[in-house]
């Protein structure tokens, strides 16, 4: 729980912040807003945002995140406002909206819900999957991972500890597959969480096709449509929200480089290379590089030809080189880390690589929290 004179604090920082940007700074209605957030602080140890409060601190947040590569976007984010939801199905309700109004049949929409505020630290809303939408990972007994191994430990939190809800859900007595859409887990009011099945019709996947290769579709590979990152906390104005799902859109390296070939994820760059023909034997044939572009090939193309949206990663690095300039020009600055921002393949041919970053940290900001089932 923050003390009295941190949210205070943060909030007037806060404020100013929105009345300058809204040309507003020391007029009377900023004095005024000022006055009455300061004596509810006081009186009640909180405060609430206006909903023009919420719509800029969340647009700041994006603009903030020092290793979102797609800033330059951050003016056009949409806000749904889900502050009065009180329990895990109406959470539940709204995200179901969130991942329709965000998907539009394709054509994505940048999006964040914003749930509850933390109160006393022990009544939190949270969301416990780190995305919306997410593929499930089983361990077999020969150790063995099916899925994705990211979602290893979650999916057992799933299955075992949540295993009687799952079951009257239908979930896992389907046949398990390499891409089950994981159920959302979801925590209202620190109640216990409750178990969801997203409905088929809203989850938007894409198949896996080659533009030259064809025996990559009969690999049946796939990924979905809405990246939704589901467990980060929304600092804002000294309020906490730790549900607050937010979306973009995919890079396609993302996908292409690390979900399908990162050797910790679904590591399929052996199985790639052998059906190329490729020699595996040494690194000097660059088989790994080969794998990777035309992987990344595909997860354009099929994005492309089935409607959805998404960029590569040299669009992507110029749109954050004028994102850049700009914020330096009209802000002074802009926080930026280097490690996350370069993307994970040929990068020295994004300018990305060679722009020196300073890596700081403003408030509205989205932050990391520890797992809800750890
Ligand atoms: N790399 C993760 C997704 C993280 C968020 N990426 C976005 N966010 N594009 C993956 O699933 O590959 N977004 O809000 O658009």
């Amino acid at each position: 729980k923050r003390p009295k004179d941190k949210i205070l604090q943060q909030a007037k920082e806060f404020l100013d912040g929105f009345f300058r940007s809204s040309k507003k700074f020391a007029s009377e209605e900023h004095i005024v807003r000022l006055l009455e957030v300061h004596k509810d602080i006081e009186n009640k140890g909180k405060y609430d945002l206006t909903y023009d409060e919420l719509v800029h601190g969340c647009g700041m947040a994006w603009r903030n995140a020092p290793r979102c590569v797609a800033r330059v976007q951050w003016q056009s984010l949409k806000v749904f406002d889900a502050r009065h939801v009180q329990t895990a199905k109406e959470m539940f309700d709204s995200i179901v909206e969130h991942i329709k109004y965000a998907t539009n049949q394709g054509r994505l929409r940048s999006v964040i819900t914003v749930f509850p505020p933390r109160t006393d630290g022990q009544l939190d809303f949270r969301i416990w999957n780190s995305q919306l939408i997410s593929y499930a990972g089983y361990r077999n007994p020969d150790g063995t991972i099916e899925g994705d191994p990211a979602n290893v430990q979650f999916t057992e939190a799933c299955l075992y500890y949540l295993v009687s809800l799952c079951h009257s859900l239908g979930w896992e007595r389907k046949e398990r597959t390499q891409f089950d859409v994981l159920p959302l887990v979801l925590q209202a009011n620190s109640l216990a969480p409750e178990v969801f099945l997203l409905p088929d019709d809203i989850v938007l996947q894409v198949p896996l096709v080659h533009p030259s290769l064809p025996w990559f579709e009969e690999l049946g590979l796939r990924w979905y449509a809405l990246p939704a990152v589901a467990n980060m906390l929304f600092d804002c104005g000294g309020i906490q929200f730790p549900a607050a799902p937010f979306n973009g859109w995919y890079m396609g390296t993302e996908i292409g480089s690390r979900d399908l070939c990162d050797p910790q994820r679904y590591d399929i760059s052996k199985m790639i290379a052998s059906k190329m023909e490729l020699n595996t034997s040494t690194h000097t044939t660059l088989w790994k590089d080969t794998v990777l572009l035309e992987v990344n090939k595909a997860v354009l193309y099929s994005y492309q030809k089935f409607g959805v949206t998404t960029w590569d990663h040299h669009t992507a690095s110029e749109s954050f080189m004028q994102f850049y300039a700009s914020e330096m020009k009209t802000r002074g600055g802009c926080p930026a880390d280097w490690i996350w921002l370069v993307p994970p393949m040929s990068s020295s041919s994004s300018p990305l690589f060679h722009q020196e970053m300073a890596l700081y940290f403003l408030k509205p900001s989205f932050e990391y929290q520890t797992a809800a089932w750890s």
